[in-house]
C-alpha cells in the first residue's frame, strides 16, 4: 500500500514535502511551462533537486513534459486523481479539504478507520483500486483499477449512534445528485444503500461507525461507484452496471468526486447544523427506485412480500405487508429485494 499523492503528514500543512510543492506549482500552471530555474528559486533548492522530484512524480504516473529551454509542463491527465486538484475544486468548508489518494489499497474504509481518530472531520480517502473492497456483512466489493470511484469520507458528528444510519441516506442522496448533475443520467436510490441505473447496481454505500453508547466518535462513509468499468465478472454481470456501459462514454471521475463531496456537505450540514433531514429525504423519495414497488422483506429466515409505501422524515422505509399491516424497516435490520430478484 503506497501513498502516491497527498500530503503524507496531512495534519501539518506547513510541513508539506518538496514534491507536493512542486506538484502544486505545476498544477497552478497546468498546460504551461515553468522553468527549472524558476521552481528552484521559488523553493530555495537546486535545479537538480527539482529535476529529481519531477522524475519521482513521473514515476508515479504524472504526465510531465520537459524541454531544455522551457522547463516543465504538467499535461492534462484526466484520469489521474490528485488531492491538490480535487481539494482546490470542492466548494466546501470542511468536507474533502484533506484528501489522500492511493494507487492501490485493501479498502478505503479500512484505512479511514485506521486514521479516523487523528484525522480531521471531512478527511477523504480515495484509491485507484481496492484489492479488498468490502460490501456489507462481509461481502466483497469489486473495485478495479482506474475505473471507479472508491472513496471513504470520515465524519465526526455530535450525534448518538442511533442516528448514524442517517449518514447512509445523506450519502445516497449526495451520490444520486452528484451523478445526475455531472452526467444527466437518471439514477435512482434503492433504499438504503444502493444507487441503481437501468435496473442494475451502479453504486453501493458502506457506512461504519465507532463510538460510545450515547456518542458517535466517527463515522466512515464508504462510497463505491462503477464509473468507467467495461465489463463485470460472471457473477456480477446481471446485477451490476457502470456509467460507461450505460452511456457508452468515458466519464471524468474528478468531476463526479467533486460534485458528490459538495452535495454531501450541503446535506450533512443541513442535518447537523439545522437538524434538518428533509432535503435528504426529499431526494430519497423523489428518486426512489422502490416507492410504490413490490418488495421482498427478508428478516432472518422469514420472507414477506410487501409494497414500499414511504420513506419517513427520519429516513426509514415504510412498507405495507400483504396482510395489510404497515411496518417500518430500519436500515441493517432486513434486506429488501425487488420482486424479481435485484432492482
Ligand atoms: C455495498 O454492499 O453495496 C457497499 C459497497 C461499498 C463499497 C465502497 S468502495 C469504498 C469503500 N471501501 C470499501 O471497502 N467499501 C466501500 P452490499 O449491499 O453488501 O453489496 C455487496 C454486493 O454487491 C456483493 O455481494 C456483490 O454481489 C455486489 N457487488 C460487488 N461488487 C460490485 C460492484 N462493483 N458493482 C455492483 N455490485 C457489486
Amino acid at each position: 500500500m503506497e501513498l502516491i499523492s497527498g500530503v503524507k503528514n496531512l495534519y501539518k500543512m506547513g510541513d508539506e514535502k518538496m514534491k507536493e510543492k512542486i506538484l502544486k506549482a505545476l498544477y497552478g500552471n497546468k498546460g504551461n511551462y515553468i522553468s527549472g530555474e524558476e521552481l528552484a528559486e521559488k523553493f530555495g533548492v537546486s535545479r537538480t533537486a527539482i529535476w529529481k522530484q519531477i522524475n519521482t512524480l513521473r514515476n508515479e504516473g504524472y504526465s510531465i513534459e520537459t524541454t531544455n529551454k522551457k522547463g516543465y509542463c504538467l499535461l492534462d491527465n484526466d484520469n489521474k486523481l490528485v488531492p491538490i486538484e480535487l481539494i482546490s475544486n470542492v466548494k466546501t468548508k470542511t468536507m474533502g479539504k484533506n484528501i489522500l489518494c492511493f494507487d492501490s489499497i485493501d479498502s478505503t474504509n479500512n484505512y479511514a478507520k485506521q486514521i479516523a481518530y487523528e484525522a480531521p472531520h471531512g478527511t477523504t480517502i480515495i484509491s485507484d483500486e481496492q484489492v479488498g473492497g468490502r460490501g456489507r456483512l462481509g461481502r466483497g466489493w469489486n473495485s478495479p483499477k482506474g475505473e471507479g470511484v472508491w472513496m471513504s469520507i470520515i465524519v465526526k458528528p455530535n450525534i448518538p449512534p442511533t442516528e448514524g444510519t442517517k449518514m447512509t441516506q445523506i450519502a445516497a442522496a449526495a451520490v444520486c445528485m452528484g451523478i445526475r448533475n455531472t452526467t444527466g443520467m437518471e439514477v435512482f436510490i434503492k433504499w438504503p444503500n444502493d444507487i441503481i441505473l437501468n435496473g442494475k447496481k451502479v453504486c453501493g454505500i458502506l457506512t461504519e461507525m465507532t463510538g460510545e453508547l450515547n456518542q458517535v466518535a466517527y463515522i466512515v462513509v464508504g462510497i463505491g461507484i462503477n464509473v468507467n468499468i467495461e465489463w463485470f465478472p460472471e457473477e456480477l454481470k446481471d446485477k451490476a452496471t457502470s456509467l460507461l456501459i450505460e452511456s457508452k462514454e468515458k466519464l471524468s471521475r474528478k468531476q463526479l468526486i467533486v460534485s458528490i463531496i459538495n452535495e454531501f456537505e450541503k446535506l450533512y450540514e443541513d442535518y447537523i447544523e439545522n437538524g434538518n433531514l428533509s432535503n435528504t429525504v426529499n431526494i430519497c423519495r423523489k428518486y426512489s427506485a422502490m416507492l410504490g414497488k413490490r418488495v421482498r422483506v427478508i428478516q432472518g429466515n422469514k420472507e414477506d412480500m410487501a409494497t414500499a409505501i414511504d420513506i419517513t422524515d427520519e429516513g426509514v422505509l415504510m412498507v405495507k405487508l400483504d396482510d395489510g399491516k404497515e411496518q417500518l424497516i430500519m436500515s441493517g435490520e432486513v434486506s429488501i429485494r425487488g420482486e424479481n430478484g435485484y432492482i
